[in-house]
């Protein structure tokens, strides 16, 4: 097999137009932008799919070279992201404690928002889905503060390095590794995804959509 058909990015994009879990046409985002593409991790909704997810997360995370001592899923959708990569670590020998956050509070039985692994004190790895504006991920990082966990790091399926504002060269993850001093690491970016358009007959048709979207809100 050719190197870069082995490599995580592109094993990656090639599982997520299979699972339909990349669409294109027209999405309203999270931020009001209105986007010709759409990346959906709920798309990822068997064991098989999730399990090659993981090792795709596994091998970005390895490959930035993380450190971290537990793993965190925010609600709702990093919940099974980090839990499939927990499995994944345990596969290759690393058994990692794994917490998550719910998102209404629970007054009765255990209460709180938290479930899974003490954070306190833990040098913790975010695993979420996709980074926008930041938003989300701002969310999980004020949660883990409260639990006094220690960000170390955040992973991510897809970086859509879209500037935060169109005043702002940055891009969400960008801003958000700066203002925290810690590493967002994704397993591909819209980069890659327009690097990776010759391999799908459907990204063909996208390219000129997806590159008018970069030239309007991508970074440089
Ligand atoms: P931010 O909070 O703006 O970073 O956006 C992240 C969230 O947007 C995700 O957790 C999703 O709820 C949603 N989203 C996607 O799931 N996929 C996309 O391709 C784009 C978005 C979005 O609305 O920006």
């Amino acid at each position: 097999m050719d190197p870069a058909q082995n490599d995580h990015r592109t094993r990656f994009l090639h599982l997520a137009l299979r699972a339909d879990a990349l669409r294109f046409g027209e999405f309203t985002l999270k931020s009001g932008r209105t986007s010709p593409y759409f990346f959906n991790a709920g798309r990822f909704d068997s064991g098989a799919s999730l399990a090659e997810l993981a090792g795709c997360y596994a091998d970005a995370v390895d490959d930035a070279g993380l450190g971290f001592d537990l793993l965190f899923g925010p609600a709702y959708k990093g919940i099974p992201l980090a839990t499939a990569l927990a499995c994944e670590y345990a596969r290759r020998g690393r058994d990692l404690p794994l917490a998550f956050n719910r998102k209404e509070a629970k007054a009765h039985g255990e209460g709180g928002t938290l479930i899974g692994a003490p954070l306190a004190g833990r040098k913790v790895l975010i695993v979420d889905d996709v980074i926008t504006a930041g938003t989300a991920i701002r969310e999980a990082l004020d949660t883990i503060a409260v639990a006094g966990g220690i960000a170390a790091g955040i992973v991510i399926a897809l970086d859509r390095q879209e500037r935060v504002r169109e005043d702002v060269a940055q891009s969400a993850a960008q801003a958000v590794a700066v203002e925290h001093g810690i590493p967002v690491v994704a397993v591909a970016g819209l980069a890659d995804l327009l690097e990776f358009a010759g391999e799908s007959a459907d990204l063909v048709r996208q390219r000129d959509a997806l590159l008018a979207y970069r030239a309007r809100y991508g970074i440089a």
